[in-house]
């Protein structure tokens, strides 16, 4: 009775935890192989940002394995990645823009590694973060519960199940999907036009002076120090599930106009809003680009001539006629 009663209060910790898909080779995964076909296109572009392979001794040098080429296009391996660093950084692009249909959008690819002994994997993970402008950068709420008392070393394994929005939650030719509803909604971010796909490795030391945190304010406890030139996240490849191209109809009116035009711009004394096929407008805002809301309207003439000369996003929140709830974002210049 009592040997139960221990085994329960281990477990109560646990159950604290949310726990999320397990790995890859486990029921209730959410890996996608690299042969799905789900994917309709690759990365075509990819900038890498080497970290130094050891954050405490930046003398040391950075990253060099692989090239930014390896990330780009179909995933390769294990073997045909970029390697990150600490804290490095890699921005992919598109050939045309990633939007946010119906469950995952993209996934990113690594090459984590089963260990056969504890059943675990070996995953040095990176944050994602996503742009539809190049300029402002959104980080996909990241969950890590690995414990934080014991700095994992170098070929450590931990469960995957810990691990939520993370790229290299899964080992090499699985990739980690994301799903861009949960990124919270910000006006510099448009969903249905996302351009850019940022990766950044999460450092791993666990000491405050160096650590990552997750959306949770918990350290991010993932292998440290790698001090070779593979150091980090060994990025593979991103893939695209959902994009402009291969989805016809989005914010495209059933004639072939677009659905939403503004003009003149750049502006100066007012905006005006034309749409087509839309039911009803909900609201138009427009922000400045540190993203403070600086007017809102349901008028689709919209007087901007008291707002300073600059750049602004705006926003428009609609219902088409096909009923679906569209968001529109774009650039405008007031002169
Ligand atoms: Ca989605
Ligand atoms: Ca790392
Ligand atoms: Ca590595």
């Amino acid at each position: 009775m009592r040997k139960l009663l221990v085994v329960l209060l281990a477990m109560v910790p646990m159950a604290l935890w949310a726990q999320f898909a397990p790995a890859e080779d486990q029921p209730g995964t959410t890996a996608m192989h690299a042969d799905s076909s789900a994917f309709v296109a690759w990365a075509t572009g990819c900038v890498v940002e080497r970290g130094p392979m050891n954050i405490t001794n930046p003398a040391a040098g950075v990253a060099s394995f692989g090239t930014d080429e390896d990330a780009v296009g179909v995933p390769g391996g294990t073997m045909a990645v970029v390697s990150l660093g600490d804290g490095g950084i890699a921005t992919l692009t598109f050939r045309s823009p990633i939007c946010n249909g119906e469950g995952p959008d993209f996934a990113v690819f690594e090459n984590g590694l089963k260990n056969n002994q504890t059943g675990l994997w070996f995953l040095e993970l990176g944050f994602v973060e996503v742009s539809s402008d190049g300029e402002n950068f959104f980080r996909f709420p990241a969950y890590c519960n690995v414990q934080t008392t014991t700095q994992l070393g170098n070929g450590s394994s931990v469960d995957p199940s810990l691990i939520h929005n993370l790229a290299s939650k899964y080992g090499a030719m699985y990739g980690t999907p994301f799903d861009l509803d949960e990124v919270p909604d910000n006006p510099l971010l448009d969903k249905n036009h996302v351009t850019h796909v940022r990766i950044i490795d999460v450092i791993g030391n666990i000491d405050p002076e160096y650590c990552t945190y997750d959306c949770q304010g918990h350290i991010i406890n993932d292998p440290w120090p790698t001090p070779f030139n593979s150091s980090g996240m060994d990025l593979d490849a991103v893939g695209v599930i959902h994009d402009v191209e291969h989805t016809p109809g989005l914010g495209i009116a059933e004639n072939g106009e677009e659905m939403i035009s503004i003009y003149p711009n750049p502006a100066h004394d007012f905006i005006i809003v034309e749409t087509q096929s839309i039911a009803s407008v909900l609201g138009i805002e427009l922000y400045n680009v540190i993203g403070q809301k600086v007017l809102s309207s349901t008028e689709t003439e919209i007087k901007v001539s008291g707002l300073e000369p600059g750049v602004y996003f705006i926003r428009i929140n609609c219902d088409g006629i096909d009923a679906v709830h569209r968001i529109f974002t774009e650039r405008i210049i007031i002169k």
